[in-house]
């Protein structure tokens, strides 16, 4: 009875979402139109090129590929500006506790996330080298919620998708999981994360003998 472990990145480990925020009301900003918080919450777990269509439909306007292509570029450039001041401080808490138990268990752990800049988020919070593994946007070639980022984690911690536990904060990804036959733990608002098999608010709530009793038990 192995398990192994799948962490989303944005909204489980760290709060990149404010950054991505940020970065997307000012290009709707350039383009003529408001883009409020609550509308963000439309792009949480959604791909780069996705997040740019949702938000032009939010905006009713229309673009040339070749404008979509300097926007997205763009986007990232402005969003990585704030990247790159993260630090160790950024990281949700719960999450190092987390990571120090699963090491204590001997259960191993990879990052499934659709950022393609995962790497150097985890870099900047000094978590790279603690994960077995990175699965990111790089590396698949269909977007949560397809189960194929999940499917290549457990590639990487050599499991069976059945023997592979999932936390995650957005629908998309939850559905990702479940559609992989994985365990899925929703972290964030439980009526949201409905479809998720356990709910948490954060990962402080994760109890003590969670992986012992309640996931092997
Ligand atoms: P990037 P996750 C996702 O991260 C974010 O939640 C989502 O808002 C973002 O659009 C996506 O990464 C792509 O990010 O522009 O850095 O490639 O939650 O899957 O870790
Ligand atoms: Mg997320």
């Amino acid at each position: 009875n192995k398990i192994g472990v799948i962490f989303d990145l944005d909204g489980v480990i760290v709060d990149t979402a404010k950054y991505h925020f940020l970065a997307w009301k000012d290009l709707a900003g350039q383009l003529g139109f408001e883009f409020c918080e609550a509308q963000n919450e439309l792009l949480k777990g959604v791909s780069r090129v996705r997040s740019l269509e949702i938000l032009l439909g939010i905006g009713k306007v229309e673009l040339t590929e070749a404008q979509k292509q300097e926007y997205l570029i763009s986007k990232n450039e402005h969003y990585l500006e704030y990247i790159h001041k993260m630090g160790p401080e950024e990281i949700l808490p719960g999450a190092i506790e987390l990571l120090d138990k699963l090491d204590e268990l001997g259960i191993k752990y990879v990052l499934g996330s659709a950022s393609k800049n995962a790497p150097l988020i985890l870099k900047q919070v000094n978590l790279l080298s603690r994960f077995s593994g990175i699965v990111d946007g790089n590396s698949v070639s269909t977007a949560k919620p397809d189960p194929e980022v999940f499917l290549i984690g457990a590639q990487k911690l050599n499991l069976k998708p059945e023997q592979c536990v999932v936390f995650e904060d957005a629908i998309a990804g939850v559905e990702a999981a479940n559609r992989a036959a994985m365990l899925s733990i929703g972290i964030g608002d439980k009526i949201t994360l409905k479809e998720a098999d356990f709910n948490f608010n954060n990962l402080t709530e994760i109890p003590e003998n969670f992986f012992s009793e309640m996931v092997l038990g």
